[in-house]
This record gives C-alpha cells, sequence and structure tokens, in this order.
C-alpha cells in the first residue's frame, strides 16, 4: 500500500479533508508501526546511557527523515492542501531536558542508532517536565508544562520494578519510545519509568506541590525545586528510581541474554552521564551482593569494568554531594555499600580529595564515579584538560588512564536536514549528499569559497531563514523584527557564567551610542532565549533586566529603528530550530574556562553564522578549524581566568571605579529610564551583584567584548567577505557531527 493510501485509511476520509490535528495523530500511529516492526539493534556488549534528562525535542519530522520518508509525506501533504509545518506545529514538544547535558544525550541516541550500535537510554518520564516559561511583567514566571497526550511516541510496555525505599516501596512502569537511525533498517529504544500513581492535579499555581507526597509526585517534574531539605529529598528519590529501574533492567536483560553475571562488562556497559545517575554504581553492587551471590570484591571488580562516567561541567554546584543523613532517609540499603566503597579508597589513599564521604558527612557522587568506573570524560579538549590539570587533578594523579576527552557533536538531521532544508537542499545540489553519511565531507564547500553565485545564494539562504523566524516571532510573540538587520542571537540556559549580563551591558551600550546619534549602518536585532531556574534569584533579575530593556527600546522612537531587543518566551528545542538557521553572529561569550564545550556554538556554525566568543569549551576547537578570519575571539584566557580564582584577585568594583566608560554602562541597571520600567528591587540587587561580587567577571571583558562585537558588525557590512566566513563555518562544521563523537566514545570506551 502506498503511504498515501496508507494515510488516508488511518484518518477514514480524503486527507484535504482532514485536520492538521488528525493528520499529525495518523502519521505519528503510521510512523510508530512502521518502527515497532524493525528489529532491535544487536551486539555482543550493549550500552544503557543513563541520564536525567533526554532533551529530544519533537519526534515527527525527525522520525520521518530518519525512516527516508520525509520528503514523500511533504509532497503528499502538499498535493492535498496541508503544509508539514502546520502539521509539526499540533506536536507538544517533550519537556525532558534542560540544557545541554540534555540535549547531547538526545544527539547521542540518534547518532547511537545510525551507527547501527547496541545501545537504549534510560530515564524518568516526568509528566510536566521542565517548566514552562512566560513573561509576566517583564519578570519570568514558572508553568507547568505537559506534553503527555492520549496519542504520544510513548508505547507503554509491561516492564515493572519494584523500587525499594526506606519507607514504602514503589512499582515502576516502563514506558519506551523508539529511536531510529538515519536510514538503518534497525532501531533502539529510549526507556523511560514512571510510576502510576503520579497525580498532576496536585500541582497548584505554577509549579507548587507537596514535595513529601512521593507516591504522586515523583515523576511530575524534572528538577522540582530542591532550595529545602523536602526538594532535595525528592530528587534522591528520582535518582534512585531512575537507576534502580536501570540496574534491574539491565540485569534482567542480561541474564535473558544468557549473559553469566561474572562476566557482566563484557556484555553491559554503563554510560553515566553527570552525576545524577550515580547511584547505579552502588545500586549495582547491591543487587549483585545481595541478589546474586558475588562477594563484595567481584562485585565491586564486575561493576567498576562496566561503568563509565561523563563530566559536563566543573561548576562546583552541579558536582552532586547527598548529604548522608539525606541518603539515609530514603535509600539506607545503599549506605552499607557507600562506606564500604568509601572505606576501600581511604585505605588506598591518604589524599583526603579523594574521598567518598568528606568531613562533613556529605557523599561525593562524582569521586564515586571516578573511583569506581573505568573512564572519565571531558566533553570538549580545553574542558578535559582543565579536568586533568586542576579540577580533578588528584584524581588524574591517581588514574591518568581512565580519563579521555570526546569532544561533544550534533546530529545533523536535526540540526541541518530538518531546521534548514533550504541549506541542505542547496549543499545536496552543490557537493552531494555524502555529507549526509560522513559530515567531514562538508569540506568540499570548501572549492566555492571565492564563488561569487555560491556566496551570494547563501545570503539568500540566511535572509529566507530570517524572514521565517520574522513570520514565527509575530505569530507566536507578536514581536516586528527586521529581516533587514543583523541577527545576533544568544540562545542557552540562563547562568552567570555565560554571561547574558555583559550582552545585556552591550545593549546599554548600544542604546546610549543611539541617543548620541551615533546610529549603526544597519540595525541590530538582539535576540535572547534562556530559562532561569527557579530558585537562581540573580539569574531571573539578568531576565528581568533584559526584559526591561526590549521595553525601553521598543517604546523610544528614536532607538528603535535602529535597535530591537528581544527575549523569546518558553525557549525549548522547537524555537532553537527556528533561531539558528536565522542567526548571523552566534553568541558564545562564557567566562573562559567555565563553559564545558557548548553545543548550541557548532549548531549556529553549521547553519552558517559566525561565533563571537571567548576562548572556552569548544569554541577553542572551532577557532582551530576555521581560523582567526572566521571567527571573532575576545577576553581573557582560561589560564588567566583560573589564575585569578586561585589567587582570590578580582576585584569588579576595581574596574567599576577606575573605568568611567563602564560604570556608564553598569549605572544604567539603576537609572531612572529602567527604574521606571522595571521592579527597583530586582535592578538594584543585580547592580549590586555585578559592583560588589561579578562572580563570573563580565565587568573583566565587557570592552574587549563591545570592541569586538562593533569590528563585526563593521566586517558585516562587506557581504561578499561575511558569506564567506559563513561557508568556512559550514564547510568545518563535520568534525562537530555528533556521528564523530559516538564513534569515539565506541572506539575508546564503550567497544560494542
Ligand atoms: C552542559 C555544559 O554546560 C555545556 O558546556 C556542554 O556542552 C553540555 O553540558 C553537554 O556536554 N552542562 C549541563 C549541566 O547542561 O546541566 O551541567
Amino acid at each position: 500500500m502506498s503511504l498515501e493510501e496508507m494515510l488516508k485509511n488511518k484518518l477514514g476520509k480524503e486527507i484535504a479533508a482532514a485536520s492538521d490535528a488528525e493528520i499529525y495523530t495518523a502519521l505519528l500511529k503510521i510512523t510508530k508501526e512502521k518502527m515497532e516492526g524493525m528489529e532491535h539493534n544487536t551486539g555482543n556488549r550493549k550500552l544503557y546511557y543513563i541520564s536525567a534528562e533526554f532533551l529530544i525535542g519533537k519526534l515527527l519530522s525527525n522520525n520521518l527523515i530518519n525512516l527516508g520518508l520525509f520528503d514523500e509525506v511533504r509532497d503528499i501533504l502538499d498535493k492535498n492542501g496541508h503544509n508539514i509545518t502546520a502539521v509539526e506545529e499540533v506536536e507538544p514538544e517533550p519537556s525532558l531536558g534542560n540544557g545541554g547535558l540534555g540535549r547531547l544525550a538526545a544527539c547521542f541516541l540518534d547518532s547511537i542508532a545510525t551507527l547501527g550500535l547496541n545501545g537504549d537510554g534510560v530515564g524518568l518520564n516526568y509528566h510536566d517536565g521542565l517548566f514552562l516559561q512566560k513573561f509576566v511583567d517583564n519578570k519570568q514566571y514558572e508553568d507547568k508544562n505537559p506534553w503527555i497526550t492520549d496519542n504520544s511516541w510513548l508505547t507503554r510496555t509491561d516492564v515493572s520494578f519494584e523500587v525499594p525505599f526506606k519507607d514504602f516501596t514503589l512499582k515502576s512502569t516502563m514506558y519506551d519510545i523508539d529511536v531510529p537511525g538515519y536510514h538503518q533498517s534497525k532501531c533502539n529504544k529510549l526507556h523511560l519509568f514512571d510510576i502510576d500513581s503520579v497525580d498532576e492535579s496536585i500541582i497548584r499555581d505554577g509549579i507548587n506541590f507537596d514535595k513529601h507526597d512521593i507516591g504522586k509526585n515523583l515523576t511530575l517534574f524534572l528538577y522540582p525545586d530542591d532550595s529545602d531539605e523536602a526538594g532535595q529529598l525528592l530528587r534522591i528519590y528520582q535518582q534512585y528510581f531512575m537507576v534502580s529501574n536501570a540496574a534491574q533492567l539491565i540485569i534482567r536483560e542480561a541474564e535473558g541474554r544468557g549473559v553469566d553475571l561474572y562476566r557482566l562488562h563484557e556484555h553491559v556497559c554503563v554510560q553515566i552521564n553527570d552525576t545524577h545517575p550515580t547511584m547505579v554504581i552502588p545500586e549495582l553492587i547491591r543487587i549483585l551482593t545481595q541478589q546474586k551471590g558475588f562477594n563484595m570484591d567481584t562485585a565491586i571488580d564486575v561493576v567498576r569494568k562496566t561503568c563509565a562516567y561523563t563530566n559536563h561541567t566543573i561548576l562546583a554546584e552541579a558536582l552532586e554531594k547527598w548529604p548522608i543523613s539525606y541518603l539515609e532517609k530514603v535509600v539506607p540499603q545503599l549506605l552499607p555499600i557507600i562506606y564500604e566503597l568509601d572505606a576501600r579508597v581511604r585505605k588506598e589513599f591518604s589524599d583526603e580529595r579523594v574521598y567518598i564521604i568528606d568531613n562533613q558527612n556529605r557523599v561525593h557522587m562524582a569521586h564515586i564515579d571516578i573511583h569506581f568506573g573505568y573512564a572519565v570524560n571531558g566533553v570538549a579538549a580545553l574542558h578535559t584538560e582543565i579536568l586533568k590539570n586542576s579540577e580533578l587533578k588528584p584524581f588524574y594523579d591517581i588514574y591518568p588512564e581512565k580519563f579521555n576527552n570526546k569532544t561533544n557533536g550534533i546530529t545533523f538531521r536535526r540540526w541541518l536536514i530538518h531546521c534548514n532544508h533550504e541549506l541542505s537542499e542547496y549543499l545536496n545540489e552543490l557537493i552531494g549528499h555524502e555529507y549526509m553519511d560522513n559530515a567531514e565531507n562538508l569540506e568540499k564547500l570548501l572549492a566555492y569559497k571565492d564563488d561569487e553565485k555560491v556566496l551570494k545564494k547563501l545570503r539568500e539562504i540566511k535572509k529566507d531563514a530570517k524572514i521565517e523566524l520574522k513570520k514565527y516571532l509575530k505569530q507566536t510573540q507578536n514581536i516586528d523584527i527586521d529581516e533587514n538587520s543583523v541577527f545576533d542571537i544568544q540562545i542557552k540556559r540562563l547562568h552567570e557564567y555565560k554571561r547574558q549580563q555583559m550582552n545585556a551591558l552591550y545593549a546599554i551600550y548600544k542604546y546610549k551610542e543611539i541617543k548620541k546619534g551615533h546610529l549603526p549602518k544597519r540595525p541590530i536585532t538582539m535576540i535572547f532565549g534562556a530559562k532561569a531556574a527557579p530558585a537562581y534569584t540573580i539569574a531571573k533579575d539578568i531576565i528581568h533586566l533584559i526584559l526591561c530593556l526590549q521595553q525601553l527600546v521598543e517604546n523610544d522612537p528614536a532607538v528603535s529603528p535602529y535597535l530591537n531587543i528581544v527575549m523569546v518566551e518558553n525557549y525549548n528545542v522547537t524555537k532553537a530550530e527556528k533561531l539558528i538557521p536565522a542567526c548571523d553572529i552566534s553568541e558564545q561569550i562564557s567566562l573562559a574556562s567555565k563553559e564545558a564545550s557548548g553545543t548550541g556554538n557548532m549548531k549556529f556554525m553549521l547553519n552558517g553564522a559566525v561565533t563571537l566568543g571567548t576562548e572556552d569549551g569548544a569554541n577553542v576547537e572551532i577557532h582551530e578549524l576555521v581560523g582567526d578570519d572566521n571567527i571573532y575571539i575576545f577576553g581573557k584566557k582560561s589560564e588567566d581566568v583560573i589564575k585569578l580564582y586561585e589567587t582570590a584577585s578580582y576585584r569588579s568594583a576595581d574596574i567599576y571605579d577606575n573605568d568611567p566608560e563602564v560604570e556608564e554602562l553598569v549605572d544604567f541597571i539603576i537609572s531612572k529610564e529602567l527604574i521606571r520600567i522595571g521592579d527597583p528591587m530586582n535592578l538594584c540587587r543585580l547592580y549590586k551583584e555585578i559592583v560588589g561580587k561579578d562572580w563570573f567577571m563580565a565587568l573583566l571583558d565587557v570592552k574587549d567584548y563591545i570592541k569586538t562585537k562593533e569590528q563585526m558588525l563593521n566586517d558585516y557590512e562587506d557581504e561578499m567577505s561575511w558569506s564567506k566566513k559563513a561557508l568556512v563555518n559550514i564547510a568545518k562544521a563535520g568534525f562537530f557531527s555528533s556521528d564523530r563523537t559516538i564513534a569515539e566514545y565506541n572506539k575508546d570506551i564503550w567497544h560494542l
């Protein structure tokens, strides 16, 4: 039966007569049936990628692309008076992740399946995911973000486990989402565990709920507020629930394959994505010793050869440390094992920095991973060096052989073919489509770097994407932007180290320049998209500042023709897919040494934006690949920043007091213009934070930043030379395909 007939059958009516919602549901069912009929990848060793987040984004188009059906579906819809983009709109975006770590996990699943490797994801089925962001009175408000509908990509399975907590046991249900590889005949799975008793009706005003009622709240939210003890305990409940299910699944599947559990490591590999799944180590040891007759030595040995750990950040807050007393309240059964692991470490090493339990009775989760796993990797070359030479140096000294780098990557299926169809079609035309199977082939594009026709066409494609974004922002937020302006975009989680506040200082600079009559050659559209963690006060103050600036500029007829500031509401994967193809200037301005890698930087580059960045994370590798002419680098280097922290010698007040230009910018935060619009409490708090602390050193780099951005805006006016930079960026992006990253994980760590 042809696809068109299948669709008609599913709909029970003519395609032309069906609504977008009906078409979406019919396509979902057809796609799911196709994937259900596919075999799972096989292999001697199977990977379990355990992660608190899988920021998968909408799935319809990507699944169609991977199954090789996208073009056909698009044509059928066109023929019948429908449009695939409108149908996509119907799909709710699963909100199962927060930022880079979660999106990386999603790209990895795509690449693991694409390389035909035997590997599944394991996580939790959060009903309301990460919160939905709303702007009210120029402030962020959090609301629930339900995404599970009657017809979704989830398939309820009959797999279920008992998960024992101190005071009760919960029975899990496993849901699966199929993960097809690009043009592969086999599939993998994302397993998401849940409990049937979750009760969304306990959520009140925004995202508040009773944190004590675990039977009802366990899988409501990703990263529920943990500013109090109940919130922290809930996170431990979630983490243990995730890994206990994972461990039981691993053992059951291994036994099902006839694996001798004493050789588990030869058949199974567990990738621990950041510290959230760390308890899988003691949990596996517990199961092997208490249920499978292992002695402690052997259990530890087998588990150590099975588990590997990825570090995604050097920020202390992310290296989780749980008080023993909390673990005692939730999972007392793990404590004897954690004590045992700690005792072994203490027996062998005298350096207390590597102990698992510190002198404040806190358990350092990353330390468990490093001692009792076989590999530790960072996510970009610079990041791994920083781990080895400073953050995790005492561990590197002990286990140099465990440390390795795996520079992050992105899937080109979503971040080129799907989000920028026009560009990918043009690339096919120019250099053939081999780059889709081997991304390094993008370099063939370099042959056209002086071809005016090609450079002009790239500029046209960019302009089309800008027009698309313009329509989208009009529709969704009733905001007008000018497609002839330069699009300068910073989209990522809101965090002081990422320095959205420094970009806001640029906006202030530009506003003042325009007021003085120094008009830019071309209007500038500054776009931000970011969610702030609900309890992160300063991050929310930065959002408030940006929204106040947006209002100020919008209402000032002397400025608005030249500068437009836009904060996109509820930034998520779907919005990223619209923003990235339209970008000219990619803002990657973290304080050097703090951004482990970044992956947005890679997506922008692939879509022909030019990076404005510090020598941080993967920017360093982008710089090496494209060369000085095709990237704009500014700011202090990571070694200088690390020294500033070591010597505690940075004082933002010194810069503020001694540099009137900087002072003027910072003072504007509490100017009458802004105080009239905004909330004085938030603005004053932010002002004080920057002058009195500025922990992530925005004032250190702000002048170099402004100067470099001005240079960039200037260079943008030379159309051909700018287009050439865009071309070189696209051509050199092949290295950042997640297929390359996954091939490296497989070769060096997983050996599937
Ligand atoms: C992020 C890092 O901040 C980012 O640099 C990196 O690209 C990404 O992981 C993937 O490795 N970390 C997180 C987090 O998202 O929650 O720590």
